[in-house]
């Protein structure tokens, strides 16, 4: 098990160095307070499941009419997409132009049909992490469940075999080592979210800790 405190701590002080950003960048594309990387960094809480493709599954359930489990080749055999989108870390790295491939977020979330009631979703990862959102917001068209980056299995320390890219908000959002997705009634705060990031964590208002509203 990792140290969890220095590790938290560590990550948050990362985050809140420089504080909020008085200034937006010039280029448009990468939001305030961000950098440009090229090299797509790895961040996690440092624990490496023991997940491949033949022993991976993810589970659509909660408020749902038809709850779905779905294995390697069921996933590979749903419709499959691309999309290009821009990768921003709370500790302030950001990747442009991330091809990803897999399933669109939307389209499997459809065939579960969540009830009327469902307005949440908790992510659940292989790793023991959680993040949450509205649904709302994995019903967006950028929103996908991918297997590749680049052309290429998404590689085990970036959350292969599956794991979830929601480019609209801070990549803590983004599920690696996907496992389930829970819909609920009601909105509960995730691993990070419970430590006080960000309920929504929008990276072009700097959403970056709940105290940020306040600023
Ligand atoms: N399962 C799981 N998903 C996770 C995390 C994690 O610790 N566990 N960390 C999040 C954070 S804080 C970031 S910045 C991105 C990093 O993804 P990367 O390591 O592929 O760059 O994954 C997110 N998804
Ligand atoms: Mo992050």
């Amino acid at each position: 098990m990792p140290n969890w405190t220095k590790l938290i701590e560590g990550k948050i002080a990362l985050a809140k160095r420089g504080k909020k950003s008085s200034k937006p960048n010039e280029n448009e594309r990468i939001p305030a307070g961000q950098k440009q990387v090229t090299n797509f960094p790895v961040l996690d809480l440092g624990i490496r499941p023991n997940v491949n493709s033949s022993n991976w599954s993810l589970r659509i359930f909660g408020l749902v009419e038809q709850e779905i489990t779905l294995d390697w080749m069921a996933f590979r055999n749903l419709p499959q997409i691309e999309d290009t989108s821009d990768f921003h870390c709370v500790t302030r790295w950001s990747q442009l132009d991330m091809i990803w491939e897999g399933v669109s977020a939307k389209e499997l979330l459809i065939r579960a049909r969540p009830l009327p009631l469902a307005k949440y979703v908790m992510l659940y990862g292989y790793d023991g992490y959680t993040t949450n959102l509205p649904l709302e917001a994995l019903l967006d068209d950028d929103v996908i469940i991918a297997h590749s980056v680049y052309g290429k299995s998404i590689t085990s320390e970036h959350g292969g075999p599956v794991r979830l890219v929601v480019p609209k908000r801070y990549a803590w959002k983004s599920a690696k080592w996907l496992k389930a997705i829970e819909l609920q009634s009601n909105d509960k705060p995730g691993f990070w979210e419970s430590r006080g990031y960000h309920n929504e964590g929008f990276p072009f208002l700097e959403q970056r800790f709940s105290e940020d509203d306040e600023l």
